[in-house]
C-alpha cells in the first residue's frame, strides 16, 4: 500500500472540553472542528499540527469503542490513521497478508474521510486506521 502521512493520531479523553483547554491553553494549537460521530459513539475535536491533526475522542457511550478503552486503560493515544491513496487495494493487502479487518469496506468517518479500521490484535498493539480522501 501507499501511505502519503500520518492522516491523525486519536486520542482518548474523559472531557472533551477539559482536553480542548489543554490543547489550546498550555499546547497553543487551536481547536478548528467539533463533530459529533454517532455510529462511533463519540464526540470528536480537531487540531492541526504541521499536516497531521490530532484527534480528540471523546465517549457518548460506555459500551462504544472509546467507552471501553478509556474503562480498561484510562485516557491516552488511541489509534494512529495513516492516509493512503487507494483504500480498497489497501485493506484487501492487509487482509492478504493476513490483518484482520475491523472493517471489511470503508466507511465514513469524521471529516467526510473514508476510513477502515484494522485489529490491533494483528497490528502490534497499535489500533490502526487507514482513510482516504474522498
Ligand atoms: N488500541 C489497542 N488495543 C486495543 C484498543 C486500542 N484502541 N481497543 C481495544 N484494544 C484491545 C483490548 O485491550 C483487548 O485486548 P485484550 O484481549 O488483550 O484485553 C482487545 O483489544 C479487545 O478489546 P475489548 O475491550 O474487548 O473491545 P472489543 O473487542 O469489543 O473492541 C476493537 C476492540 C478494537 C475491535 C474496537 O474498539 C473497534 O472496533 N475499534 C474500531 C472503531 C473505533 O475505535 N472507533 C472509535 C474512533 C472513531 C473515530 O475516530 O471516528
Amino acid at each position: 500500500m501507499k501511505i502519503n502521512k500520518i492522516e491523525h493520531i486519536g486520542i482518548a479523553v474523559k472531557n472533551l472540553e477539559e482536553s480542548i483547554k489543554y490543547y489550546e491553553d498550555v499546547l497553543g494549537l487551536k481547536c478548528y472542528n467539533i463533530e459529533e460521530v454517532k455510529d462511533q459513539k463519540v464526540k470528536t475535536a480537531f487540531f492541526l499540527v504541521g499536516e497531521t491533526k490530532i484527534e480528540l475522542l471523546e465517549s457518548t457511550d460506555p459500551e462504544g469503542a472509546v467507552g471501553k478503552f478509556i474503562e480498561k486503560k484510562g485516557e491516552g493515544v488511541h489509534h494512529v490513521a495513516f492516509a493512503v491513496e487507494e483504500i480498497d487495494s489497501a485493506l484487501k493487502e492487509a487482509e492478504e497478508k493476513g490483518v484482520a479487518l475491523i472493517d471489511k469496506t470503508p466507511r465514513k468517518g469524521a471529516e467526510g474521510l473514508n476510513i477502515a479500521f484494522l485489529h490491533p490484535k494483528f497490528t502490534k498493539g497499535v489500533l490502526t486506521e487507514l482513510c482516504e480522501h474522498s
